[in-house]
């Protein structure tokens, strides 16, 4: 490694919620490379859905456009919206809810190309659980979090409730 960094790549948090937005930052990688972000439910953990999803990938050149750091500097800072629905129909439990996720981000080394020898990459976990604060704050039961998914707070007490068995909003909710 002679006097490189060793490439990493971590979140802002390890758990989110469904449509919050995790903030992905891999350092230690070459100048000015491309690095490519791999996001997928963990086979051994994919979530409520039971489909082992994978999710398309983020490619983003350090220091171009998409990097939200800015700058050349061997580290790219990107952004992933948690899914919300089941494989982009609007419906059903959202892809990650309750999974394991794993983030591989993969960088194409001074030649600028993947699939080649100095190629590096880095691999980190989170997971997707539902927010822990609405069961415990909001005396909720188990059987109203399974069969409803809150997918907004329009204000300190209410929200859109979607019902997970046919997916349907309902009215505002207290929540
Ligand atoms: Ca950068
Ligand atoms: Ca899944
Ligand atoms: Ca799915
Ligand atoms: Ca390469």
């Amino acid at each position: 490694m002679d006097q490189q960094e060793f490439p990493q790549v971590e979140t802002d948090k390890e758990d989110y919620a469904p449509g919050e937005t995790v903030t992905i930052s891999a350092t230690g990688f070459e100048l000015g490379s491309t690095i490519k972000f791999e996001i997928e439910d963990d086979p051994a953990d994919p979530g409520d859905d039971g489909d082992v999803d994978a999710y398309d990938p983020i490619e983003v050149t350090d220091g171009g456009e998409g990097d939200l750091d800015g700058t050349e500097n061997g580290q790219v800072v990107t952004t992933w919206e948690v899914p919300t629905d089941n494989n982009g129909t609007g419906l059903g439990p959202p892809d990650a809810l309750n999974a394991t996720l794993n983030l591989t981000a993969t960088g194409t080394g001074a030649d600028g190309s993947f699939g080649t020898a100095d190629d590096r990459s880095a691999t980190t976990t989170f997971t997707d659980s539902f927010p822990q604060s609405f069961l415990t704050t909001n005396n909720l039961s188990i059987d109203e979090i399974q069969k409803y998914l809150i997918v907004g707070l329009k204000s300190q007490d209410n929200g859109d409730a979607v019902n997970l068995q046919n997916g349907e909003f309902g009215a505002d909710r207290d929540v």
